[in-house]
C-alpha cells in the first residue's frame, strides 16, 4: 500500500516530523471566546486549552459550558463515522456538568487515558465512586458495579442514573494507565491491544465515546487517531496520519501534542499495517 511506504519512508527521512511540525494547532478563524466568559474560568483545568465555540458540546442548562468538543470521524467509502467526545479530566467542580453531558449526549462508553495524579499533580479529579459504592454528582448518581484490569488497563461497570427523570443506563468506563502526559505509552502492543478493546466495546453503538485525559488533547489525539487509522485499514483505504490529525485540529485545537507522539502513532499504525495486528478483531466481529 502506497501510504504506508511514504510513512515508513517519511519516518525514516524526517519529512514525517516536519510536516507534523507545520501544521497549525489551531484552526485559523475559530473562536474561542465561551471558554473565556468570567462564569467559566473556573470550569477550565488549563488557561490555555479552550473549546471551539463552533464545535463545543453544549450542555442542556442555563449554565451551558464544559470544556469539550465534538470530533467526528469520517472513513471514506463507507458509512462508518466515528463520533467522540473529547474533553478534559473532570475538575471537582464539573463532575456533575461532565455526568450531564454523558447523558445529555446518550454516551455509554467513557475512554480515560489518564490517572489521577502523575508526578506528585493532579492530572484528574476522580469522578466515579469505588468499586460497589455510589456517590451523587448534581442531578446524577453513579455507582460502580465492578472493576478490573491489568497492568495497563482497568475496567469499571457503573450505572449512571438521571435522579430528576428516575431514569438508568448502563456505562462503561475503560481507563489507560501506563501512559503520562506529554508523553507516550510504555509499550505499544499493549496500547494496540487497548485501541482494540475500544474498537469491539464500541461496536453497535451510534452515540459518541467520551474520550478524555489531562488536557484532552495530547493523548485523546492519539487514541482518536490510532482508531482511525484502524478502521482505514480494515475498510483498505489510505492511512494519511498528517490528514488526520488536521481533522482533528479542525474539531479541537491542538490534538495530538508532541512530535514524539505523533511519531509514536505513526509507528503504531505501520505496526498494524505490517503485522495484521487487527485481523484477530475483523474474525471477531464477523462472528
Ligand atoms: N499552563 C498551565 C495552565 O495554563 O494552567 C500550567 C501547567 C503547566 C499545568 C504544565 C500543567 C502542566 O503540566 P505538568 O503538570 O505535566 O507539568
Ligand atoms: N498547560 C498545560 C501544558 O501545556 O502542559 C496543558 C496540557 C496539559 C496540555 C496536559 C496537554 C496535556 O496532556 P494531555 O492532553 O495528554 O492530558
Amino acid at each position: 500500500r502506497e501510504s504506508m511506504i511514504q510513512l515508513a519512508e517519511g519516518l525514516i527521512t524526517g519529512t514525517v516530523l516536519a510536516q507534523f511540525d507545520q501544521l497549525y494547532r489551531k484552526k485559523p478563524g475559530m473562536t474561542m471566546s465561551c471558554a473565556r466568559l468570567p462564569q467559566n474560568i473556573s470550569k477550565n483545568r488549563y488557561r490555555d486549552i479552550s473549546p471551539y465555540d463552533a464545535t463545543r458540546v453544549i450542555l442542556k442548562s442555563n449554565e451551558d459550558y464544559i470544556n469539550a468538543n465534538y470530533i467526528n470521524m469520517e472513513i471514506p467509502s463507507s458509512t462508518i463515522i466515528n463520533q467522540y467526545i473529547a474533553c478534559q479530566g473532570p475538575l471537582p467542580n464539573t463532575c456533575p456538568d461532565f455526568w450531564q453531558m454523558t447523558w445529555e449526549q446518550g454516551s455509554s462508553m467513557v475512554v480515560m487515558l489518564t490517572t489521577q495524579v502523575e508526578r506528585g499533580r493532579v492530572k484528574c479529579h476522580q469522578y466515579w465512586p469505588e468499586p460497589s459504592g455510589s456517590s451523587s454528582y448534581g442531578n446524577f448518581q453513579i455507582t460502580c458495579h465492578s472493576e478490573e484490569g491489568n497492568p495497563a488497563y482497568v475496567f469499571r461497570e457503573m450505572t449512571l442514573t438521571n435522579l430528576e427523570k428516575e431514569e438508568s443506563r448502563q456505562l462503561t468506563q475503560i481507563q489507560y494507565i501506563a501512559w503520562p502526559d506529554h508523553g507516550v505509552p510504555d509499550d505499544s502492543s499493549d496500547f494496540l491491544d487497548f485501541v482494540c478493546l475500544v474498537r469491539k466495546k464500541r461496536a453497535g453503538r451510534e452515540e459518541p465515546v467520551v474520550v478524555h485525559c489531562s488536557a484532552g488533547i495530547g493523548r485523546t489525539g492519539v487514541l482518536i487517531t490510532m482508531e482511525t487509522a484502524m478502521c482505514l485499514i480494515e475498510c483498505n483505504q489510505p492511512v494519511y496520519p498528517l490528514d488526520i490529525v488536521r481533522t482533528m485540529r479542525d474539531q479541537r485545537a491542538m490534538m495530538i501534542q508532541t512530535p514524539s507522539q505523533y511519531r509514536f502513532v505513526c509507528e503504531a499504525i505501520l505496526k498494524v499495517y505490517e503485522e495484521g495486528f487487527i485481523k484477530p478483531l475483523q474474525t471477531s466481529l464477523q462472528k
